[in-house]
């Protein structure tokens, strides 16, 4: 009987601890913003679209440098759903300052 209540407690312990770790994973990778997977929207990101768009072979997707985009990264710093632009590196800034919520 107590081994039976000690193997519930348990399993509920894992499988809370689970699914608190699967949704911080999930809002760590859909911070509207965040390009470089830090869990914030700062001018680092901005950087990193300009970075991505003027020197693609360098810091695109398939980019040689060290800190280049990633597939995420491109859909994360997406502000308007309409692709990555030099808008979106604007629109991030634009947030940082406070123009845009
Ligand atoms: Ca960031
Ligand atoms: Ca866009």
């Amino acid at each position: 009987m107590i081994k039976r209540i000690i193997a519930t407690i348990l399993a509920v312990i894992f499988s809370s601890f689970f699914l608190s770790s699967l949704t911080l994973n999930v809002a760590a990778f859909s911070i509207k913003g965040d390009v470089n997977f830090d869990n914030e929207v700062d001018m680092a990101d901005a950087v990193m679209i300009m970075q991505a768009l003027a020197n693609p072979n360098k810091y695109g997707i398939e980019g040689t440098a060290e800190h280049h985009l990633t597939e995420q990264g491109k859909l994360n710093g997406d502000m308007n759903g309409d692709g990555l632009t030099v808008g979106d590196a604007q629109a991030i800034q634009k947030k940082l300052l406070g123009l845009k919520k």
